[in-house]
């Protein structure tokens, strides 16, 4: 029996803004058909993000969320994550907000604070559509993502121990999986973890086959077998960290959240595009696509 690889489609995020792609969802009704194309494609795990429906501006507000959650849930059988990362310009109250009003069975927990340098993509664009964009990218040059112990603990605790949501466990570099790491000493996370390698973000570790090595053996030394892990890059090298990913034992993460590319270079037209990429190369290797109730059963989910 082939290895059944996780496929988590991130369809919109918070990152890169209505300029920069025409495919970027923003409103509720592109965010669901997305989500919906991408899970008919492959993907057993969708990563929602939500946006201000009249301009593309990142939202934690829960009423634009269940505008897009439940049609997607009527639509596929994808399990839904909720990202409670958000924005790094959010409070953590708002970030938190739509994932304690839909208690989804996976939400992200970011397990570090840092800087997170988006201010970078600026110098490649001009004509914006709206002034909040270079605004909002100019931002992230003064501001921290911040993910303090007692933060990531209150997560734990509200959307995990009594909402009953388990993680995508977003780690940027090697010190958060030493977090990780401590929590489970702890006894406040449980097998089976769920980690997400998250590299190419500027504040975090960059995006090479190196790194990637370098997590993934760190991950086995500090967590042994509690854990399995997924593989995001954001930007150009999304497809080829994945894959080598998958070669490393893990799953995978695509999405026009972490990146708006597709080999060999061009904007993608639609993450759905983006999931039948990644699932073509997973499949050419010999490994089976997990549906979403054995993704389900892989992670433990609620269900
Ligand atoms: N935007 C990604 C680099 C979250 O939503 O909590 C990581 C992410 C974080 O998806
Ligand atoms: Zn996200």
């Amino acid at each position: 029996m082939p290895r059944k690889i996780i496929i988590t489609c991130a369809v919109t995020g918070s990152i890169y803004t209505p300029t920069m792609s025409p495919h970027l969802p923003v409103t509720p009704a592109e965010i669901a058909a997305a989500s919906i194309d991408a899970a008919k494609a492959g993907a057993a795990i969708i990563h929602l993000h939500a946006r201000v429906p009249e301009d593309g501006r990142p939202s934690a507000d829960p009423a634009h969320f269940m505008e897009f959650c439940p049609v997607i849930d009527a639509a596929t059988d994808a399990v839904l994550n909720i990202s409670t990362g958000g924005s790094s310009l959010m409070s953590l109250d708002e970030r938190l907000a739509p994932a304690r009003a839909i208690s989804p069975e996976m939400c992200s927990l970011n397990m570090g604070s840092m800087n997170f340098g988006i201010f970078t993509l600026k110098r490649k664009y001009e004509n914006w559509k709206h002034d909040w964009e270079p605004k909002l990218l100019e931002a992230t040059r003064h501001t921290l993502f911040t993910n303090s112990y007692a933060n990531i603990e209150d997560i734990l605790a509200d959307l995990g121990e009594k909402g009953g949501s388990r993680f995508e466990f977003e780690c940027y570099d090697m010190s958060h999986i030493e977090t990780l790491a401590y929590y489970l000493r702890q006894g406040k996370v449980k097998a089976p973890l769920y980690v997400q390698f998250v590299l190419g973000v500027m504040g975090g570790i960059g995006a090479s086959p190196e790194n990637l090595m370098a997590m993934k053996a760190s991950a086995d030394r500090l967590l042994g077998d509690a854990y399995q892990f997924s593989v995001l890059a954001a930007g150009r090298h999304q497809i080829e960290l994945a894959t080598l990913g998958v070669i490393l034992g893990g799953n995978v993460r695509v999405g026009l959240e972490d990146s708006l590319t597709i080999p060999p270079g061009r904007l993608a037209t639609s993450n759905a595009e983006q999931v039948r990429k990644i699932r073509t190369i997973i499949e050419e290797m010999g490994y089976g696509i997990a549906t979403a109730d054995e993704a389900r059963t892989m992670l433990d989910l609620k269900g």
